[in-house]
């Protein structure tokens, strides 16, 4: 460049830059909105992996230190009462992006795919002019909606070399530390890929600290002392609902030899290591870096290999190098995820951003670091349940602030949309909590002050049971669906959540408060079980059966398709010769019995979407559920009404041909006054008239059950509910006056 060309430029460039400064000031004075907001601010939100609250200074950490989010504490906010909506990866970054709990965005469980077409912030951040990134991971199943530009992890992402989804589709593979990769291309979107004109959202979203907790090769060594143990390392899972027991996430029962404890091969001690999961990471990595990872491992090793092999090792001791071995690892990949969040505050410091950037590092959800003797979350417990959530904002929220808001994850969208001046659509359950920012410390006014919480994820890895829950600021409940068992913490009592007091007589008063905060909230937040698709997977015969009746499907092409619970199912037991003699193999086809005892709609809704039984194509199914959902949840007839809508469409959308004979669910109780027979009652009333005279046929044999005062005698129904013979001679009676008609 010659000089004069490059004096034109540089006369240039400080022209624009005072223009640039002169308009900036304007728009500062005038974009202020009338309480003080900044117009348009940019966003840096860093969001990291199953970082729990207990691995970060700011939050009190005894087990690490993390210098440069604890900055974001110092000179914004560090939020206390942060909290996660369904502690799981995909679901809670569907929480945040739709600003809905998990029922609402259909995102419930891993492994489910986002519906790009809802309500989300991106797309409307993008409208108000924002230009918008996300990098890293993603996890969501379908490609992300809104961004201007975004290069994501597949799946979960690796660790050492990584691959990264372009916006075409191709993969592009990289090679280094993942965590340092996605902070190199946030600095380059920083940099050189955005329109420096608009305000910007950047989503830089790590992997890290998630399992398999592979920490960049330079910070392996960097936890020489131990790290000392949690007080309920050795919980026994007492004192509280049954189901604990069954967790496949401890520490000493469920760590795998390769993938978790870095050992190489088979391991010679199967009762203390699980083999399933290899070192899928280690096989990644160049030879430098293998010589990298195992000059640090492979020592301590042996070490271990050889106590174990003199016998010199208690299983105390073993849990405890266990745990060692884990936490060390976990906080490893946490230092890459601090040095991220320094390098994109050093970057904004560099350009002149910090004053006019809203700085947030935040993680999907919580973690167990070793509480209860776990890793992993899911649980409601406060592990897993609490979100951090830091906030540097430095025209609004002030220096050093603890806000004690409760907040969740549904409130991000919100907030983000309302930094941005966008009105946030009534859609969304969240809320912004911008108004808690500027009032920072203060106890806002008219926030909520419970929190809902839904874990949906059941008969899946590490077998936690599906729950829900509510939590204020001194007490959860938690409800287990399958057991439908309460349970209750006193968590200033008992912090670490170790005896759940719901039989404690002294807090029958708390007891029932919660059960109200708990049915109120989610009727606010318009829960309805009854059309939640729902697995009983992880009970045995359940899951069994689901198997054998999917291989009689498959072999056989039947006509005939029964569809209910224990009632329906009864014709294998009280109704077997009945249905020898009409319905098996004869005038109306083969038939098909998909009775399930115990099943209530939502399990049903399952079963067909995503067990297949949806797929069977009937000439007709026999339709009859509901009777569980008001007898075990006492649920609202509406609610369950709906439920039923939701498995005719499902009948209707996968087999459009087929007909459904829909019976009105069958009286139950001794009288006519038993609540569960008026539940059974008011759904008729309702589901009657889904009714089209043409594929679904209603049918309400009531009558063929009740004796003339309405009583059911008991030798229709010994229990007022389950048929015996009798009874189902007269269902056969009933049902094949309509089967004539229809078939
Ligand atoms: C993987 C992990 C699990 C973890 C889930 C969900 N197993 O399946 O331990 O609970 O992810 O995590 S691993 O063998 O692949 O490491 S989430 O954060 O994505 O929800
Ligand atoms: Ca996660």
């Amino acid at each position: 460049m010659n000089s004069e060309k490059s004096r034109d430029r540089l006369v240039h460039v400080l022209g624009a830059m005072l223009l640039l400064g002169f308009m900036h000031g304007i728009a500062r004075a005038e974009k202020k909105s009338p309480a003080g907001t900044p117009a348009k601010p940019n966003i840096v939100f860093v969001f990291s992996d199953d970082h729990a609250v207990g691995a970060i200074g700011a939050y009190g950490s005894k087990v690490n230190k993390t210098p440069n989010i604890d900055e974001i504490a110092k000179q914004g906010a560090v939020f206390t009462s942060s909290f996660c909506a369904n502690s799981l990866c995909g679901p809670s970054r569907a929480c945040i992006l739709t600003g809905k709990h998990s029922h609402l965005n259909g995102f419930l469980r891993n492994g489910n795919r986002f519906n790009p077409t809802q309500t989300t912030f991106p797309p409307l951040m993008k409208k108000a002019g924002y230009e918008t990134a996300i990098i890293g991971k993603w996890h969501l199943g379908t490609d992300p909606v809104g961004f201007d530009y975004w290069e994501v992890l597949p799946g979960q992402g690796n660790y050492y070399n990584p691959a990264l989804i372009q916006m075409d589709g191709t993969k592009k593979h990289y090679e280094g530390y993942c965590t340092d990769i996605v902070t190199d291309l946030a600095i380059d979107w920083l940099d050189k890929g955005r329109d420096p004109d608009k305000p910007f959202m950047l989503m830089c979203q790590h992997k890290a600290p998630h399992r398999n907790w592979s920490p960049a090769l330079r910070h392996l060594d960097m936890f020489k002392e131990d790290i000392p143990e949690p007080e309920t390392l050795h919980d026994d899972y007492s004192g509280r609902s049954k189901l604990l027991r069954e967790n496949e996430m401890t520490i000493k029962d469920h760590m795998h030899w390769q993938h978790d404890m870095r050992f190489h091969g088979k391991t010679p001690y199967p009762d203390h290591f699980r083999d399933r999961h290899r070192d899928a990471e280690y096989r990644r990595m160049t030879d430098d870096q293998k010589k990298a990872w195992d000059a640090h491992y492979e020592p301590e090793n042996q070490a271990f290999l050889a106590k174990m092999k003199n016998g010199e090792l208690s299983d105390t001791q073993i849990l405890s190098w266990k745990y060692q071995r884990y936490m060390k690892n976990y906080l490893g990949s946490v230092a890459a995820v601090d040095e991220s969040v320094g390098r994109l505050m050093d970057w904004l410091e560099e350009n002149g951003l910090t004053e006019d950037t809203v700085f947030i590092y935040g993680s999907d959800q919580g973690f167990y670091l070793g509480e209860h003797g776990w890793y992993d979350k899911r649980w409601m417990f406060e592990q897993s349940l609490k979100m951090p959530f830091l906030i540097r904002w430095p025209s609004v929220v002030k220096a050093g602030s603890k806000p004690g808001a409760m907040i969740q994850n549904i409130d991000y969208g919100p907030t983000f949309l309302e930094m941005a001046g966008v009105e946030v659509p009534a859609e969304m359950q969240g809320r912004s909590m911008v108004g808690i920012l500027k009032e920072a410390d203060a106890r806002p006014k008219s926030w909520r002050d419970a929190i809902y919480y839904a874990y949906y994820e059941n008969a899946a890895e590490h077998e936690v049971p599906a729950h829900d829950g509510v939590r204020d600021s001194r007490y959860k409940l938690m409800h287990f669906k399958r057991t439908r068992e309460w349970n209750l913490f006193d968590l200033e009592e008992d912090p670490q959540e170790l005896k759940s007091v719901h039989k404690d007589e002294s807090y029958a008063g708390v007891l029932n408060a919660l059960k109200k905060r708990y049915y109120d909230l989610r009727e606010l937040y318009a829960v309805n079980s009854a059309i939640i698709p729902e697995t009983r997977g992880d009970e045995d015969w359940w899951k069994q059966r689901v198997g054998a009746k999917k291989k009689l499907g498959a072999e056989t092409q039947h006509d005939l398709v029964f569809l209910g619970d224990s009632i329906t199912q009864g014709w294998e037991g009280n109704g077997k010769s009945l249905w020898e003699e009409h319905f098996a193999d004869g005038k109306y086809g083969k038939s098909l019995n998909l009775g399930f005892s115990g099943d209530r709609t939502e399990h049903v809704i399952w079963r067909l979407q995503r067990e297949g039984f949806a797929d069977l194509n009937p000439k007709t199914v026999v339709l009859m559920i509901g009777s569980n959902n008001t007898g075990h949840l006492m649920q609202d007839p509406a609610e369950v009404a709906a439920g039923v809508r939701k498995i005719l469409d499902l009948i209707q959308e996968h087999t459009p041909s087929a007909k459904v004979v829909l019976h009105g669910v069958f009286p139950r109780g001794k009288t006519s006054l038993d609540e569960g027979r008026l539940n059974n009652i008011a759904i008729n009333d309702i589901i009657r008239s889904y009714a089209d005279g043409e594929k679904v046929i209603y049918s309400d044999i009531a009558h063929a059950f009740l004796e003339e005062d309405n009583s059911i005698a008991e030798s229709v129904m010994p229990d007022s509910l389950h048929l015996t013979e009798e009874g189902y001679r007269r269902w056969a009676e009933e049902l094949k006056k309509v089967l004539d008609e229809v078939m």
